[in-house]
This record gives structure tokens, sequence and C-alpha cells, in this order.
């Protein structure tokens, strides 16, 4: 039997709206434990991480708010991502906000390192997160980690030092349609495969997902899926401060977690930006259980699924 852990991760200080505190719960409320064991996997869920209180850090941009607890965070989640890999199939982080991946990331990277395996990871997300602590002008802490894990310049002395970096060849963005200036720069140089709505409203999820995952099977990869609840259309998950109209809709969120499962090659995953304060009558967190099902084997038919 496969198993899998459950690790809560109560983020709220990487974004400027407080509620993603409660979002590990919100999923625990909305039956993610029990769901995941339906489909035939032991769950173990170890509970929140918690962090020591941090002390003050000096920094160079006047925008940023909370860099000590972010820091903080990191070591925290870095570690708790190491040992969730160690003891576990399939580890899940529940945020929190997307802050969380500056630690978890850079932790099941460590673990891929050690197993001697290439570590990809799948961003599906509004925004493509690739703020350098230079260039947040909102200073959003949320708004950095893709930047940090691949080793862009300006985290030195910032963020703890990065110990397995990712290869930007190695990352692939999916739903990409809220990009500020200096991040555009960024990522037209730096070999992120992004793929934003215009492109997939031309070509489908089914197409550049598929190129992709053939990427990782070549590599003998392990994938990472960091997945934003701002990833989906606003008006099926309006839990989460920063909604961005045009997301992805229903049948393609479903799609990429049903070829993600039939790829078998995900070996963790983040679940971020839930904020339950903004949810109506849970309907969010359910989505995102619902998704994390197809992710984890729900099928409609009792039967292998013919691909064309
Ligand atoms: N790019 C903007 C900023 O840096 C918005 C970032 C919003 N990030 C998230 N996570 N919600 O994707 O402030
Ligand atoms: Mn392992
Ligand atoms: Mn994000
Ligand atoms: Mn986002």
């Amino acid at each position: 039997m496969l198993n899998c852990t459950l690790v809560g991760a109560p983020v709220d200080c990487g974004s400027s709206q407080l509620g993603c505190v409660m979002g590990p719960d919100a999923f625990r409320t909305a039956g993610l434990k029990t769901t995941i064991e339906a489909l035939g996997y032991a769950v173990h869920d170890i509970g929140n991480v918690t962090v020591e209180p941090a002390q003050a850090l000096p920094h160079a941009n006047d925008a940023i708010h909370d860099l000590s607890e972010i820091v903080g965070w990191a070591t925290a989640l870095e570690e708790a991502a190491y040992n969730a890999m160690q003891s576990s199939d399939l580890p899940i982080f529940l945020g929190g906000d997307h802050a969380l991946s500056i630690g978890t990331v850079p932790g099941v990277a460590r673990h891929a390192a050690e197993q001697g395996r290439a570590q990809f990871v799948l961003w599906l997300d509004a925004h493509p997160d690739i703020h350098s602590p230079m260039t947040t002008t909102s200073g959003n802490l949320h708004g950095t980690p893709v930047a940090y894990f691949t080793g862009q310049a300006g985290f030195e002395n910032v963020y703890p030092p990065l110990q397995h970096r990712i290869d930007p060849a190695n990352v692939c963005m999916m739903g990409i349609r809220s990009v500020d200036p200096s991040e555009n720069e960024h990522l037209a140089q730096c070999g992120i495969d992004v793929y934003d709505m215009r492109a997939i409203d031309e070509r489908g999820v089914a197409d550049p997902l598929r190129r992709f995952l053939q990427k990782v099977k070549d590599a003998n990869g392990v994938l990472h899926v960091s997945l934003d609840v701002d990833f989906l259309e606003p008006n099926i998950a309006p839990a989460v401060g920063t909604t961005v109209p045009g997301g992805a809709t229903f049948r393609e969120a479903h799609l990429i977690m049903e070829m993600l499962c039939d790829s078998a090659l995900v070996t963790s995953l983040d679940l971020v930006e839930l904020n339950p304060f903004l949810d109506e009558r849970g309907r969010t967190a359910t989505l995102m259980v619902d998704l994390c099902a197809s992710l984890l084997g729900r099928k409609v038919l009792d039967r292998p699924t013919r691909s064309f």
C-alpha cells in the first residue's frame, strides 16, 4: 500500500492578506485524509509545522515585510519536506501561502539529489512568482519562490543558502496570466517553459503537459507539483486573495490531474494560497480536494483510459 503524508504549513506572512493560516484546517475539514484513504493509500497527517520566533533581519528593499518569519518557515519546511520524502511515497504540503515553496521545493530536491534523480517542478499558477528580493515592489514574498529555488541572483544573505538548485530547464509553468515587468524580463532569458493562458487557449493543456512529462520521464526524474488556487478560474475557486480572471476551467484542471496520475511521476505536492476566509460554503477547499483525488487515482470509468 502506498503511503501519503499530510504536512500542514500555515504560512500567511508571504502575502498581504490574512486568512491562509486557516488553509491546512480547511483542507482537513473538506475531508482530504478520508478522500485519499478511500483511494487505497495509508494516510498520515503529521499536523502543522511550527517555527521558532524569528529575529529581525536587515534587507535592502524597504517594501519587503516579514522577511525573518519567511526565513524561519523556509528553514523549518525544508527540513520537514526532506523528512516527509524519506518516510513517505507522497508528501502533500497544505498551505499556507506560496512562500511555503521556498522551503518545500529545496527540501524535496535534497531528497532527489540523494537518490540520484533529477528534480522537476510543475508550477500551476496565475503568477510566475519569480521576483528576487530586489525586484519585488509589493514586498509580498510569496512572489519569490521560483527565483530562489532556480538559483537566481539576489538571495545571498537573504534566504538560507541554496543547497540543491532546480535547473530552470526542469521547470514548467501553466496558467500564467499576471506577470510583472521585471518577472517578464527574467522569464524571457531563464529557460523555464511557460505556458500562459493564451498558449493554453490555443493548444489546450494536454499537449504541453504531455511534452513536459515526457521530458521528466526521459531524464528519469521525479516531479513536484505546486498548485496555487489562483491557477483556477475565480468563478469556480473564489477562496484566494489574488484572483485573476481567465483561469483554468474545472475540466482543464481535472485533465491535468488525471494525466499526472497516469504518468506516475509525481512524488510531492504543494496545495497553496487557499484562503478559507474568502470561500463560499467550502466550495474551493472541496474542489482542491477533488483535484487531489484525481491526481491520486480517482477515475470516472473503472477501466483503462483510451488515449488518442
Ligand atoms: N507578482 C505580484 C507580486 O509580486 C503578485 C504575486 C502574487 N502571488 C501569488 N502567488 N498569489 O502566485 O506581488
Ligand atoms: Mn523516498
Ligand atoms: Mn503562487
Ligand atoms: Mn498565484
